[in-house]
């Protein structure tokens, strides 16, 4: 069968093997023009599945474009989420909507999220992206259907690398201890993950002797043969009584000469020259309309930038970074100082870096760069983030210092009953990075970006919580959580350039807040600030506070020039690095003293406002004494695509945002207190 008219049951189109061939290679074609579009995105992954992709939407999966929700489709899953626009291609060459409309991957407001969501996109099955669910949802509807009395089949789509994941061995259980005839699991088996090979991240083999010890049915192909792709497709749904793998043999980044074999193309778009060189490869440098196509999205960021433009609270001027003389400041990655301390910190025997298929990016991989001394103490774990969690406890109960980091959300959420019993209640030493928090990881969208983390990691007893400012900071930081500071940590930081805010001087005193003042105009904007210990400071009796940790430092920074520049008003900044144990007798002060206090946080908020409110109402100190607050922070919404910067507007969590947030409390404070005034 194929794509099918669901109220007549005919099949609507059918395609042959050269057909299928030839919409392969054009796809492959239209995923380089969409990735160069959205400038991010996985290259390797979407070409080595699209032959795949290809014959499961065009010939083999029952289901119908104009009714997307058909009870009697095949259902897809795509539990490698990150492949998302092979996922988006297929369904576009199968008619449920044009190829070219896929060129707004990956940008706020579209639909083509950098992973799949079900709601926005009609025949995308299920949400995907955190890696290793996708196999037991598919169990989950292979059991409905089983329920229903039903004859659809499910697939599911996972990478090799993916395998590394415990929860696909749990699924893998569950649909033969049911008999699920109904699930057909497809490994697209290109050998290649984020950190190298499969083979030496964390090696999965036997592969096959593992699917058929765990009652599967097996079956192999060449993932690039297109009659070998269909035939083997076509005799999955064959099985009786038990489910069926295909492990599928491919190549990453099947198509492109350059980008074969890399694995440094597994998270990463080609270029427009790069795509063009692709395209031609491809053959198909005439066929597709890439200028066209390119000029479209475009036209769809500049629509996104207006819109963004029109959200930001206005000023008398413009206040953003480095918009004029008096904004100046570099921007490095805050997730630089981490990998720097550990290459500093390296040499204690007792520190041991854990990889969990992300080192190069969040840098953990600094440990042991340059050094091959410090090898053996670099252990591979794949991705699994659960048993490198519960192993780092191991580790720690033998006298070692573990660290391990990946996104915030898999360090922090993905894990977090390993975290709460293996680690923390057994107290022990072990250093979690939360890398790529908040929105820093972007056009990744909802499934990536960290906006809950805290709140997890907060709630664990014995768990210590820093959120550096920037990367010099974040390498302060480090270095006490690695060596000076027992237990368990987690530190919590960004992958995009963010502002350099504090100096090698600039003071870090663990679970102490500092205090940031402005004092005068500077030609680089930071030199226009000066940082003390908050238990240092002397009053000045300031008209506003802000407190602050992470990123929104220097958010809060540019906040209080905008308060000085446009109503005169004075502001304490407060940089709350450590989150716990926290600064209480700051905050109190700072309530106590300015009467005015707006939180900032690049997060759901609540990690750091209701932290702040909470030691604000239980303070007698406070007794009496009037006091208004404001928050600042993600509003219980999930992520979105977008740049970085972007989702700063989006989520209304920039300078000016906080800004307009005091300017508001003060508004408030003045006229109560021109109410006292008036009493008296
Ligand atoms: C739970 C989880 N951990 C980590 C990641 C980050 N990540 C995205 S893709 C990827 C590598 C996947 O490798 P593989 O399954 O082999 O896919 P392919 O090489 O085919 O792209 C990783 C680690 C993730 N998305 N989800």
């Amino acid at each position: 069968m194929a794509i099918i008219d669901s109220r007549t049951g005919k099949v609507t189109r059918d395609y042959s093997v050269e057909e299928l061939q030839h919409v392969a290679n054009l796809m492959r074609g239209y995923d380089l023009v969409v990735l160069a579009a959205a400038a991010s995105g996985h290259a390797g992954g979407t070409l080595s599945i699209m032959d795949i992709t290809t014959a499961l939407y065009l010939k083999v999966a029952n289901h119908d474009p104009n009714n997307a929700n058909w009870e009697d489709r095949d259902r897809i899953i795509w539990s490698a989420g990150h492949k998302a626009p092979a996922l988006y291609l297929g369904l576009a060459f199968a008619g449920y909507y044009k190829p070219e409309d896929v060129v707004t991957l990956r940008k706020l407001g579209s639909p083509y999220q950098g992973h799949p969501h079900w709601v926005k996109v009609p025949g995308v099955e299920v949400s995907s992206g955190s890696l290793g669910q996708g196999l037991s949802v598919a169990v989950g509807e292979a059991l409905a259907g089983k329920l229903d009395g039903k004859q659809h089949k499910v697939f599911c789509i996972m990478g090799d690398g993916e395998q590394q994941e415990g929860c696909i061995w749990e699924a893998a259980m569950e649909g033969s201890h049911y008999k699920l005839d109904n699930l057909i699991g497809i490994v697209d088996r290109n050998g290649l993950q984020i950190d190298g090979r499969v083979e030496d991240v964390m090696s999965i083999e036997p592969l096959a002797k593992k699917y058929r010890a765990f009652g599967w049915e097996v079956l192999s192909c060449d993932g690039h043969d297109m009659q070998q792709v269909v035939d083997t497709l076509e005799k999955a749904r064959t099985t009786v009584g038990k489910p069926t793998v295909i492990l599928a043999e491919t190549v990453k980044g099947k198509g492109v000469s350059f980008m074969e074999n890399v694995a440094g193309w597994h998270g990463k778009a080609p270029s427009v020259e790069e795509m063009i060189k692709g395209l031609h490869e491809l053959g198909l440098e005439k066929q597709i309309p890439y200028t066209r196509l390119l000029e479209k999205a475009k036209r769809f960021q500049a629509e996104v930038d207006r819109t963004l433009e029109a959200k930001l609270p206005k000023f008398s001027r413009n206040y953003w970074w480095n918009s004029d003389s008096r904004m100046k400041a570099s921007m490095k990655p805050t997730r630089m100082g981490f990998g720097q301390s550990l290459a500093e910190n390296g040499d204690d025997k007792r520190v041991v870096c854990l990889g969990l298929d992300i080192s190069g990016s969040i840098t953990i991989s600094e440990f042991y760069a340059g050094k091959p001394e410090r090898k053996n103490r670099w252990i591979s774990m794949g991705i699994a983030e659960q048993s490198a969690t519960a192993a780092a406890a191991g580790l720690a109960r033998e006298g070692k210092l573990p660290v391990f980091g990946t996104y915030g959300t898999f360090a922090a959420a993905r894990n977090l009953d390993q975290l709460r019993v293996s680690v923390c209640y057994g107290d022990f030493n072990v250093l979690v990075a939360g890398a790529h928090g908040g929105v820093s990881v972007g056009p990744d969208g909802a499934t990536h970006q960290a906006l809950e983390d805290l709140f997890n990691v907060l709630g664990l007893p014995n768990m210590q919580v820093v959120v550096p400012c920037d990367s010099v900071e974040t390498r302060k930081a480090t270095t006490h959580l690695l060596l000076k500071q027992p237990g368990p940590k987690f530190i919590r930081f960004a992958r995009e350039a963010t502002p350099i805010v504090t100096t090698e001087d600039t003071p870090f005193v663990f679970g102490k807040a500092n205090v940031i003042r402005l004092r005068h105009e500077e030609e680089n904007f930071i030199d226009a600030f000066e940082t003390v210990l908050a238990e240092e400071y002397a009053n000045e009796h300031e008209d506003v506070s802000i407190i602050a940790c992470g990123p929104m430092v220097p958010e809060a920074m540019r906040a209080a020039y905008i308060l000085k520049q446009e109503f005169g008003y004075e502001t304490r900044v407060l940089n709350l690095h450590t989150l716990k144990p926290i600064d209480a007798a700051a905050i109190v002060r700072a309530g106590k003293e300015t009467g005015a206090i707006v939180t900032a946080e690049e997060h759901q908020i609540g990690a750091l406002a209701w932290r702040v409110s909470g030691i604000l109402t239980e303070s007698p100190e406070l007794f009496g004494v009037p006091l208004i607050t404001g928050a600042i922070g993600v509003k219980d919404r999930f992520g979105e695509s977008g740049y970085p910067w972007e989702l700063i507007k989006e989520f209304e969590v920039s300078g000016e945002h906080i800004a307009q947030k005091a300017a508001e409390l003060m508004a408030v404070k003045q006229g109560a207190l021109a109410g006292v005034a008036a009493a008296i």
